[in-house]
């Protein structure tokens, strides 16, 4: 251990720990911009200075390791000052945009600025003229926004594995985009939006539809349905001020139905549905022979890193499509039909904590109804800001229960928002249909956590399943190097793109960090604790939706609008 003195107080830790985290463990705290815990420590903003006895220089306190009997001070006027020159610097070349910036009061630029009393800027000069990337569908870039942190570029390179942002030129020109700045459009990036919950500025964020559904819900022409993605009830809270890990499921839905929507439906029912069709899927390959190991497919991240990286896999996908894909194919048939409205004149709006459903949707795969299956995708932040907007509020809102029948699911299809949570649904229902034995025990522990590789043996009948689950595209390239190599056992593989599954969106609410994964997930299974159904082949109204219209798993109707190809 290394003990040392920090604004007066002794402390000690063990070697190589650095003064921010000895800092951190007194609780004093040292503000921070470009540091991101486990993910970027480079010490470039240089906002954390603090003053180290017998150095020369002011010290980084996110770089510097301590040693034995340091003495350093945080706060002198000296530090303050100097954290202030830095934020005035980092200023004179910010747009000062924060009244009409998506990341107004929600800026850690801004929020340092107000902390530091920065009431004017003494340096006036040149300013950054790059111009703002609008080719994705899903993430926007603003360099004139960006402070040159590099978080963007450590979480799509070192969390991702993905390396669509890179740094380009030098000194005052330093610009932060993919490799000559082409646009994002026109790279390998997969839309995860995971830079955009890192940035601490507005520089990456969302592109925002909300306009778009505010005109659809004014238009009298429209029956507007929304569906909500699993993990979006112990998210949505936290846009409106609630604690990380709020299950808000009713007062969402009746939010929702407040701001006009003529159906508020969930995707929790086809996800249900999805493991149905995917756990035929796996027996079928199992029994007669198909690609194994078998792989989700319900994150659109994902896909789009298998075309880009991995493109001789993708007959290892399953061909189910997405859980929300499945729902607006059915919403613009079963639904339509069921309801008597000319679908045409149905507009579907998915809320997902994802910004690469922004993607999917457009794609050329998904119009199986004859029109685009879901018109728009909103993200967790931009259902918050709908609702603020509107006047509403969490406490306001008494909960009401989602329409039915495309609002009837189970705990399964709630777990769809956790990482393990796929695979733990599908266990659930195979394990049952092979074996037509109940399980003693519905959870399957091993498949839950934040480990970035999970595996397990599970016997159903007679056959041990040998399953693997990833977590962020970096640990899925772990288990994917082995397929390509000819070394996997698996039979059967859970891929999310986002570190922690769908509660780590990167169309979640900011900030994201670990212990927030954390407390959303530890919520979605008191969700699942919750349900009165646990089990995706319990659902009635996926019971129902077979008999009326799908006939069966994997039939005619099946293949038509709820299976697809990859092939680019
Ligand atoms: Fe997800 Fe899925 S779990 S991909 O993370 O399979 O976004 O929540 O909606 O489609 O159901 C996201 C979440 C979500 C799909 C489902």
């Amino acid at each position: 251990m290394i003990s040392l003195m920090i604004d007066k107080q002794n402390v000690s830790v063990p070697e190589g720990s650095t003064i921010l985290q000895a800092a951190g463990k007194i609780g004093v705290r040292i503000p921070t911009l470009c540091y991101l815990k486990d993910i970027n420590v480079i010490g470039a903003c240089r906002i954390c200075m603090v003053q180290v006895q017998g150095a020369r220089t002011m010290m980084a306190a996110c770089v510097t390791p301590v040693t034995e009997g340091m003495i350093v001070r945080t706060n002198t006027p000296e530090v303050i000052a100097a954290r202030r020159v830095v934020l005035e610097l980092i200023l004179s070349d910010h747009p000062m945009e924060c009244l009409t910036c998506v990341r107004n009061q929600n800026c850690e630029l801004q929020r340092l600025a107000e902390e530091f009393n920065i009431k004017g800027i003494r340096f006036d000069g040149a300013r950054t003229e790059y111009g703002i990337d609008d080719s994705s569908p899903a993430i926007q870039r603003d360099p004139r926004k960006c402070i040159l942190c590099r978080r963007c570029i450590s979480v799509c390179s070192e969390v991702q594995g993905v390396k669509a942002l890179t740094t380009g030129h030098r000194g005052f020109n330093t610009l932060i985009a993919p490799a000559f700045n082409e646009r994002l459009a026109n790279v390998e990036c997969v839309q995860c939006g995971q830079c955009s919950l890192v940035c601490p500025t507005g520089a990456i964020h969302e592109v925002d539809d909300t306009e778009k559904v505010w005109a659809a819900l004014a238009d009298p022409k429209k029956h507007v349905v929304v569906q909500t993605a699993p993990a979006t009830r112990v998210q949505v809270g936290e846009t409106m001020g609630a604690a990380p890990g709020s299950i808000v499921t009713g007062q969402m839905v009746a939010g929702l139905r407040r701001l006009g929507f003529d159906k508020v439906f969930d995707t929790d029912f086809t996800a249900d549905l999805t493991i149905l069709e995917e756990g035929n899927e796996l027996l079928q390959r199992l029994q007669n022979g198909g690609a194994l190991p078998m792989i989700t497919s319900c994150s659109p991240g994902w896909i789009k890193f298998a075309e880009h990286f991995y493109p001789e896999l993708l007959p290892h996908l399953s061909t189910c499509k997405s859980p929300q894909q499945m729902f607006g194919a059915l919403a613009k048939t079963y639904y339509a039909q069921k309801a008597g409205i000319d679908p045409s004149d149905v507009f579907v709006v998915s809320v997902m904590p994802c910004t690469a459903k922004k993607f999917e949707c457009i794609r050329p795969e998904m119009r199986s109804s004859g029109y685009q299956d879901v018109d728009v995708v909103l993200t967790s932040r931009e259902l918050g800001r709908m609702f603020k907007q509107a006047g509403l509020s969490m406490e306001n809102l008494p909960p009401e229960e989602y329409d039915a029948p495309l609002g009837i699911s189970t705990g399964a299809g709630e777990i769809f928002g956790a990482s393990g949570g796929v695979m733990e649904a599908a266990l659930r229902t195979v394990y049952e249909v092979v074996t037509g034995q109940s399980l003693e025990t519905i959870e399957f522990k091993e498949c839950r956590g934040l480990d970035g590789v999970k595996e397990a043996t599970v016997q159903v009948g007679a056959l041990p399943v040998r399953v693997a689950i990833t977590n962020g595209l970096g640990n899925a390239r772990k288990v994917l190097e082995k397929i390509r190599e000819g070394s996997s056992d698996h039979h059967f593989i859970e891929i999310m793109c986002c570190p922690g599954g769908c509660v780590g969106g990167g169309g979640s609410p900011i900030p994201t960090n670990k212990e927030i994964r954390l407390n959303r997930i530890d919520a979605v299974y008191r969700e699942d604790e919750r349900m009165a159904l646990r089990k995706s082949h319990d659902n009635p109204a996926v019971a129902e939706l077979y008999k009326e219209f799908l006939e069966k798993p994997l039939g005619h109707k099946s293949h038509q609008l709820l299976h697809t190809h990859y092939t680019e």
